[in-house]
């Protein structure tokens, strides 16, 4: 029987950015609550929610300091009931970020392991001695820095590989373990349908004396004896009905197959981070759409015999892609969508980029959130970079992008209040009122894709084989299942390209199901426009 979460498509929401449903300038649950009708209007499956836990956030609830409880500013665990309950009824499930790589040093275990070296929660996290001067090692961590923090009082430092404010967990510790297996069942007791494990791949570390050579994540990007903590989270989740994905960077596409196989996978699919490919000198880079491709590919090849891909271009960690891949128009925006949405897998939605929502033109360091932004600019700061050449080196890439409100209307519609980031200024262009009325709108089109991508059997089950492999500009690929066949064409460009289609493509008839252009034509050479995309079925 097919798993259900393999022929749905999931929508994720950034909850401070979403709905704001008490006008404090804040999405909330009662906010998305409120749209849930959208959303099933769109045709997705399920949500996935980015953290709302009690959490300092210092990254946004990814420091969290209750797995329990709800962080007042987007409700209580009554009002997660409410809208479990409401998506539930409209046939829509929910999943839920699990950040268990690290907590918030708020948390109420990381207070006491401060305490004392003799402290029972001080093996929850891992200690090592060290003198201000002298840390452990000279690993580095994602935020920028040092990896480790000293604490004066008992002279020794501890590990984060995010933020100060993140200690790890040491997961060779099997009495912290229970604790967050406790936790986990108690969420999926509450009646969730699963979890995105956010930075999975992180939670075993190499020994403290292992020497980096060349990738500096090396020490700490899916170690060896990471299987044994998988092999339990195993045991809890397939006593479930839920769907795990896991965001595991350093697990390649020869080794994903079998974190996600279906008999005896870890999790059931894997969001990899290699595809967002970019080029260009740091403050000027693009993405790299030949790059994009590549990779992509990969995946659908490596993972063919076993395995299963989450698909995406766009989250809360990324610009957005309609900026960075695309040329921010309806066509780019559709045309990515259409190559990615059809591959095999689980797509996901990002807030947003049903709209083709772009990039957020900052003018001022006080617009800026993320943390990692943040450290960055003063690292440019005290290299002597002007304030001004900072901010624009700093957030031509910031993932503050694709965390600015949701567009609803001319004016916003997110909140009556200020709210807690800036409104993107072209919400006046990109917004959906707007779109629900345009037939012709990214959003409309989004629509279709997502209906056409669930009731075709080839798109579920179809393997993958790409076309025009060398073209640099083209992505080419057929899904073909017994004798349904479908062709994939998108021009990844913003010049029109010719293209010679393989005969296979035009010597049967053919129909076209879906294209982001008024009229296009289905023939041995063509002349694509810019970011054209045509979906065609050979008609046996
Ligand atoms: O592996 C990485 C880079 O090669 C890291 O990107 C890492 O896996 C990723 O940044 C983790 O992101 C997630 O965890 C962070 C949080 O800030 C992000 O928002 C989240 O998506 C810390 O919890
Ligand atoms: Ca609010």
């Amino acid at each position: 029987m097919t798993k259900w979460w393999k022929n749905a498509v999931g929508y994720q929401i950034y909850p401070r950015s979403f709905m704001d449903s008490n006008d404090d300038g804040i999405g909330d649950l009662k906010g998305i609550q409120a749209k849930l009708t959208y959303l099933k209007e769109l045709g997705i499956d399920f949500i996935w929610l980015n953290p709302i836990y009690k959490s300092p956030n210092v990254d946004n609830g990814y420091d969290i300091s209750d797995y329990q409880a709800i962080n007042p500013e987007f409700g209580t665990l009554e009002d997660l009931k409410d809208l479990l309950a409401a998506a539930h009824e409209l046939g829509i499930r929910l999943i839920m970020d699990l950040v268990v790589n690290h907590t918030s040093d708020q948390h109420p275990w990381f207070i006491e392991s401060k305490k004392g070296k003799d402290n029972p929660y001080r093996a929850y996290y891992l200690w090592a001695d060290a003198t201000p001067e002298k840390m452990p090692n000279n690993w580095q961590s994602f935020f920028g820095g040092s990896t480790w923090t000293y604490d004066p009082n008992t002279k020794q430092a501890y590990f984060h590989v995010f933020a100060k404010e993140q200690p790890d967990l040491n997961w060779k510790n099997p009495a912290m373990r229970e604790n967050i297996y406790r936790m986990i069942r108690w969420w999926l007791d509450f009646g969730i349908d699963g979890f995105r494990l956010d930075a999975i791949s992180h939670i075993q570390k190499e020994p403290w004396d292992f020497k980096i050579t060349s990738n500096p994540w090396a020490p700490f990007m899916n170690v060896v004896g990471i299987e044994t903590y998988m092999a339990e989270l195993r045991e809890i989740f397939r006593s479930y009905d839920i769907m795990t994905v896991g965001e595991a960077s350093g697990v390649n596409s020869k080794t994903a197959p079998f974190w996600t196989d279906e008999e005896d996978g870890y999790i059931d699919m894997i969001f990899e981070l290699e595809h967002q490919v970019r080029t260009g000198e740091p403050g000027s880079e693009t993405g790299d759409l030949l790059g994009f491709k590549k990779v992509l590919s990969r995946w659908q090849k490596d993972m063919q015999p076993l395995g299963w891909n989450a698909l995406y271009t766009d989250n809360h960690d990324n610009p957005r892609s309609n900026s960075t891949f695309g040329n921010e128009t309806r066509e780019s925006a559709t045309a990515l969508a259409t190559a990615y949405m059809l591959l095999r897998g689980t797509p996901f939605i990002y807030q947003g980029q049903e709209l083709g929502m772009t990039n957020f033109p900052f003018e001022s360091i006080e617009e800026v959130n993320a943390t990692d932004s943040l450290a960055a600019y003063h690292d440019c700061l005290n290299k002597g970079i002007p304030p001004e050449e900072a901010l624009r080196l700093i957030t031509h890439w910031t993932r503050d992008h694709s965390r600015t409100p949701m567009h609803w209307t001319d004016f916003g519609g997110f909140s009556t209040n200020l709210p807690w980031m800036k409104i993107n200024p072209n919400t006046d262009k990109i917004n959906v009122a707007l779109q629900e009325a345009d037939p012709f709108s990214p959003l409309n089109y989004y629509k279709k894709l997502i209906a056409l991508r669930k009731s075709l059997p080839v798109f579920l089950n179809g393997s993958y084989h790409i076309e025009l492999a060398k073209h640099p500009k083209v992505w080419a690929y057929t899904r073909k299942l017994d004798l349904e066949e479908a062709y994939v064409l998108t021009n990844l460009s913003d010049q029109s390209q010719s293209v010679t289609l393989p005969n296979r493509w035009v010597n049967a008839p053919a129909m076209i199901l879906l294209a982001n252009y008024q009229y296009s034509s289905w023939k041995k050479t063509m002349t694509l426009r810019p970011f054209e995309a045509v979906v065609v079925k050979k008609d046996a």
